[in-house]
């Protein structure tokens, strides 16, 4: 099939530095990641060695009619007007909140508070880091995120294992299908 002739589907990942977004779009892309992590200058120096400041973006085939895109955000509220680039026209987003820092927990809200004054495309919400040794329980993220009814989907997963990362993306485009068909 040619390439002009293939559906598009534009997935954004989200959430706070150290969640896991790049190592997600890495391990599930089948092409090359582009990515644009640079050596921190600020306080995420502490944190990580590498950050992302524009974006990652990767690219999976289903089956030969469809390609999902997937753009990876900054963590950084600083740079929020990425996150407000990237989620113009996505048909879902997944929302990615480390366990195992809780002070990230209130970015995380932010950001997902961001999003839904932009988009009311489908999200799930994809805790990382619950391997950690200190990881918040579901619930606990649940009530930090003011999910009080816990009406979102949440999926726990681990950005660097294949079968998890696709878990969550076929969650996401589960629920782009529901509300396509309604
Ligand atoms: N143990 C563990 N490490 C993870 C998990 N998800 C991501 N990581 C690691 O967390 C670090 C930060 O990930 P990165 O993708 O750079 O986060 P980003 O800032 O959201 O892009 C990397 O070393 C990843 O390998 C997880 O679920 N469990
Ligand atoms: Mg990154």
């Amino acid at each position: 099939m040619r390439e002009s002739t293939r559906n598009i589907l534009k997935i954004v990942v989200t959430g706070p530095v150290g969640a896991g977004k790049t190592t997600f779009i890495r391990t599930i892309s089948e092409i090359e990641v582009i990515d644009t992590d640079r050596k921190p200058t600020d306080e995420t120096a502490q944190m990580k060695s590498g950050t992302t400041v524009a974006m990652d973006f990767g690219r999976i085939t289903l089956g030969d009619e469809m390609w999902v895109q997937i753009y990876g955000t900054p963590g950084q509220q600083r740079f929020d007007f990425m996150w407000d680039l990237l989620i113009q026209g996505a048909h879902g987003y997944v929302l990615l909140v480390p366990a195992h820092l809780p002070g990230s927990i209130r970015e995380a809200r932010n950001i997902r508070t961001f999003m839904q004054q932009r988009t009311n495309v489908p999200f799930v919400v994809g805790i990382t880091h619950a391997d950690h040794p200190d990881a918040w329980d579901l619930e606990d993220i649940q009530m930090g995120l003011e999910d009080y009814q816990a009406t979102a989907s949440y999926i726990v997963l681990n950005a660097n294992e294949r079968p998890s990362v696709a878990e969550t993306l076929l969650a996401l485009l589960g629920q782009l299908q529901a509300t396509m068909a309604a």
